[in-house]
């Protein structure tokens, strides 16, 4: 592709990697890609900025975050549009997905005051022993589309407060809202102001330049938003150069329904996590495994309550906007053809509003009856279809909850509390999130994020996630004037 004369990211009409809106298809902006060399030269800066900016105290380090949480506060609303725009998200998604930049900036400002360590016993007189957790090096991020901003904050705003620096690859389909966070991050900068330049970078640029960044050996993390094909192909790299990777990959997710749920909450929580974001949240529930007593009631319930959902332009009021693009609305009338092949009965999942917009991909969100967890119920089609299928006994429930190769998100209703617990067991859901009576999707930033098996085992966001972003350094001191040697060892 023409490289344009301008610096990465500038607008320009006649040359570039094209933007489009989802929305309608329009080209929104064209800007310019990366080479490798130009990645290798922002990692080198990022790495000068690692080192002194792992000499800056944590808690003064969460000062930067925390005023980066407070410009984020005074432009949700036009990052939040910004998302609407080019990831094709609804008003209240687009919205949200800000605030979840906003908390996790709160919780990493919290963190940069604690990083704890531990102190343990040791076995020797006058010793001891302690755990410290130091700054790792600069962080490499790739993120996906369908989050295109609060994944990346996930893993900045830890990343930051742990005194690394981070170099981000955005998805190519959403360089705009990494620009405009990009932009927004500068303002802080400036405001804390002597950060040391280059802490935070984005690359604009396509699969050489990911590469790119895999490789380089001053990435000591990885962290990977995107396809079990993506991941396995991450993964390896990085390990080849005994780097580190979170890698967050497909979901596969599960409800359970079971003859004891509250059905109402069940179809306001099924809806949500099935036909939110388009069906194109890793998270989104794909397969509904209901009590065989409750089938044709929740299936009737779900039919009248899809047919209420309102598709169409996201910064409307609608409930469901566009898929990403074309290759995504093929892939998903592909998924519902090999469906119907398997014994599906499909109900929804045709193009609508083509007149409107012509060149944009909207779906009526599907429902396919299923007659088990044939091929295409196992595999993950990023659209919004949910698979239905009967079960007899909760035993059988939890072995096709676990029975697929992706472990990321799971839930049950149920007001029975033997199975809600049994559910959350060391014998229930494989999966790294396990739900009771709320749905698969919208996690909160306080709890550690992602899933198992070709999810990709990474973990993000809460808990005690920021491990993954640090070195962990046993210390042994010996303050006596002896020198005993571990294990009773006599040496002399
Ligand atoms: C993703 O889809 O990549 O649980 C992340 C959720 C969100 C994050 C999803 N908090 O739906």
């Amino acid at each position: 592709m023409k490289k344009l004369g301008v610096p990465s990211g500038a607008w320009a009409a006649e040359a570039g990697h094209a933007v489009h809106s989802p929305i309608d298809g329009s080209l929104i902006a064209r800007v310019a890609l990366e080479a490798p060399q130009q990645v290798a030269a922002r990692i080198g800066a990022a790495h000068r900025a690692f080192l002194a900016w792992r000499q800056v105290p944590a808690p003064r380090r969460g000062e930067l975050v925390r005023l980066f949480g407070d410009v984020l506060r005074e432009h949700k609303a036009a990052l939040g549009e910004l998302v609407s725009v080019e990831a094709g998200k609804i008003t209240q998604e687009g919205l949200g997905e800000v605030q979840e930049m906003i908390d996790i900036c709160d919780f990493a400002v919290g963190l940069s005051r604690q990083l704890h360590g531990l102190t343990i016993a040791s076995e020797r007189p006058g010793h001891h022993m302690r755990e410290t957790w130091h700054p790792l090096g600069v962080v490499g991020v790739i993120s996906a589309f369908n989050f295109p901003v609060a994944v990346w904050a996930w893993n900045a705003a830890l990343a930051l407060v742990c005194g690394n620096a981070v170099v981000w690859k955005p998805s190519e389909k959403t360089p705009l809202t990494a620009l405009a966070c990009q932009a927004l991050l500068g303002r802080a900068l400036a405001a804390f102001g002597d950060a040391p330049a280059g802490l935070s970078q984005v690359v604009i640029g396509d699969r050489a330049a990911g590469e790119a960044l895999v490789d380089d050996p001053r990435v000591p993390l990885v962290s990977a938003t995107g396809s079990t094909r993506m991941g396995r192909e991450v993964g390896p790299r990085v390990a080849a150069r005994f780097g580190r990777c979170i890698l967050e990959l497909g979901g596969n997710n599960a409800m359970i329904v079971a003859p004891s749920a509250d059905l109402d909450m069940a179809v306001r929580s099924i809806l949500f996590s099935a036909v939110g974001t388009a069906g194109q949240r890793c998270t989104t529930l794909r397969r509904l495994i209901v009590h065989r007593s409750m089938r044709d009631e929740l299936l009737a319930r779900l039919r009248a309550a899809y047919a209420r959902v309102r598709i169409g332009d996201p910064r409307q009021d609608n409930l469901v906007g566009p898929l990403i693009d074309r290759a995504a609305f093929n892939a998903m009338q592909e998924g519902l053809v090999q469906a119907r092949r398997e014994g599906g009965v499909v109900s929804g999942g045709e193009r609508v509003c083509q007149a409107e917009f012509p060149s944009a991909y909207y779906v009526a969100p599907a429902i396919v009856e299923m007659p088990g967890q044939t091929a295409v119920v196992r595999h993950e089609t990023f659209a919004p279809i949910l698979y239905v299928m009967a079960y007899d006994s909760f035993d059988e429930a939890l072995q096709l909850n676990n029975e697929v190769p992706q472990g990321l998100s799971s839930s049950i209703f149920t007001t029975d509390l033997r199975e809600a617990e049994a559910f959350q067991s060391a014998v229930g859901s494989d999966c790294g999130i396990a739900n009771v009576n709320i749905g698969t999707s919208g996690a909160e930033i306080g709890g550690a994020f992602g899933g198992e098996k070709e999810t990709g085992g990474g973990r993000e966001s809460g808990s005690d996630a920021w491990k993954g972003y640090m070195r962990r350094q046993t210390n042994t001191v010996n303050y006596s004037r002896a020198l005993p040697l571990a294990q009773g060892i006599v040496f002399d």
